[in-house]
């Protein structure tokens, strides 16, 4: 496809996005234009560099912020050198330790939402979630969405290289979710996500008592109970070729103390 030259790691659909989104200088264009992607890390060497180089090979105008938590493999190191390399396209959160996933997003949030992001999307660093995705999901938003989901579950979407055990824990998590929360989207603990500013500007993020995982469930019951529009891009969600995973057996416990607790206020109609 020569039309694609320069557009590396761009798979025709997602050009054909991009394309679209050029011709037409409507939301879509804009929304490419003023997107902050907040990548979390924790023990990423391995994925960093080649992450950041991909999503600003994008034919977009994308921002990185990288929020490090002094990963003692050095992960913050690098991320401080691409920052110095980007041209100021690349931003990097530096946190004392390991602080969790939830506050992570938090910080990230609070920084992209300061320099006037229009959109803020989410994901993680070790290519379970491919940049290609990302022009798909902005168009989605520029459909009159308000969140999009990089989903496994929708068709169209599936995941790669998953143990058995990884694809029943995912599964079964999601049914618990989606069962006792009523959420309507089918990836409910995807981090591959796409917020509209609007929607997190209308959120007191330090309000959510979720930490780690359970924080993006946590954060989609309230989307959907505010009344935004959830929209889902299917995915390959691929499984981390390096470095290591960060899922605890307390972690997942965590995450069924918040759907308990959710599904509790849910029950009694208390606020959130
Ligand atoms: N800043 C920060 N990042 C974290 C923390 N825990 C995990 N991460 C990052 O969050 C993302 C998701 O973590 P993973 O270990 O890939 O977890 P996962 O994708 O649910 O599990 P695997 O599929 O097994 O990799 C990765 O980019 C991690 O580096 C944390 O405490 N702080
Ligand atoms: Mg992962």
């Amino acid at each position: 496809m020569p039309s694609c030259r320069g557009n590396e790691g761009l798979d025709h659909e997602s050009y054909e996005t991009w394309r679209k989104a050029r011709k037409h200088p409507s939301s879509a264009r804009r929304l490419l234009l003023r997107t902050t992607v907040i990548i979390p890390t924790y023990n990423e060497r391995e994925n960093i560099e080649p992450l950041v180089t991909q999503l600003l090979a994008l034919p977009v105008g994308l921002r990185v912020i990288v929020v490090d938590d002094n990963s003692p493999d050095g992960t913050g190191a690098i991320a401080d050198r691409l920052a110095v390399e980007s041209n100021g396209r690349v931003g990097v959160i530096h946190r004392a330790g390991k602080l969790g996933l939830g506050t992570a997003y938090i910080a990230g949030f609070k920084r992209a939402l300061a320099e006037g992001a229009d959109l803020i999307c989410t994901m993680d660093a070790d290519f379970s979630h491919n940049p290609r995705y990302i022009p798909a999901m902005v168009e989605k938003i520029a459909q009159g969405y308000d969140l999009v989901i990089g989903s496994r579950y929708v068709r169209g979407g599936a995941t790669s290289g998953c143990t058995f055990d990884r694809k029943l824990l995912s599964w079964g998590a999601n049914a618990f979710a989606r069962t006792l929360l009523g959420l309507r989207a089918h990836d409910t603990t995807a981090g591959f996500r796409c917020y509209r500013r609007e929607v997190l500007e209308g959120m007191d993020p330090d309000a959510i008592k979720a930490s780690g995982y359970s924080f993006l469930i946590e954060m989609l019951y309230r989307v959907q109970r505010r009344g935004w529009r959830v929209g889902e891009v299917p995915i390959t969600f691929e499984n981390r070729r390096l470095g290591t995973s960060k899922i605890s057996r307390d972690e997942i416990v965590r995450a069924l103390g918040t759907v308990l607790r959710l599904a509790w206020a849910r029950l009694t109609r208390k606020p959130i």
